[in-house]
């Protein structure tokens, strides 16, 4: 398809500056043809490629119009707070999450109570969430949550990308040892095109 497109582009080309060089066609049939040929190159490249996907070579990533959150796991996390003293007295910490789209938050998850640090959290409360504006920068945000009587403490916060135009869409997004810290994190994905 791509082979005999490109032919006949070829020939059409060398017919029309022929024709140019002999006057006998007016530049509004010259913009005409150009735009034909340019909307060509571009059908030929979209059906050839594989969704997601444009380019010569197809090569190219297509940012997604959004990408679908569809669960989030923890595998690692730190057992205590920096000083060294556990993030509950008595039990181990009730751990949640916020996600923020340039620091506005877009999402909350439910809480896991009294966890151990050997327990993989699985958050899928309020998922599949749908992302858009995939370019933005994204920050996740743990939590111990301590009540109404006890500001939570803040486990760690981390910048990441949801979306890298070189990262050929992966299921899951790995965050692993942010900024130094033991979390250990699996965004899982769709994307939307
Ligand atoms: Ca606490
Ligand atoms: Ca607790
Ligand atoms: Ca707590």
């Amino acid at each position: 398809m791509r082979t005999i497109s490109r032919i006949n582009i070829k020939e059409w080309i060398a017919f029309w500056l022929y024709s140019i060089k002999q006057k006998k066609v007016n530049m509004k049939k010259i913009g005409l043809v150009c735009a034909c040929i340019t909307i060509i190159l571009f059908a030929c490249n979209k059906d050839d490629c594989p969704q997601g996907y444009t380019g010569s070579d197809c090569d190219i990533q297509i940012a997604p119009a959004s990408i679908t959150l569809n669960s989030v796991d923890v595998t690692d996390f730190p057992d205590a707070k920096s000083d060294g003293s556990g993030w509950d007295d008595s039990n181990g910490p009730d751990i949640y999450f916020k996600l923020y789209r340039n620091d506005s938050e877009i999402f909350t998850s439910d809480t896991k109570s009294d966890v151990l640090v050997t327990t993989d959290l699985i958050f899928t409360d309020g998922m599949p969430f749908n992302i858009a504006n995939v370019d933005d920068d994204y920050t996740i945000s743990f939590f111990d949550e301590d009540g109404l009587l006890d500001a939570n403490d803040e486990m760690g916060s981390f910048v990441f990308d949801m979306y890298s135009s070189l990262n050929s869409f992966p299921d899951v997004i790995h965050i692993e040892n942010p900024g130094g810290s033991e979390f250990d994190i699996n965004i899982h994905v769709d994307y939307n095109f």
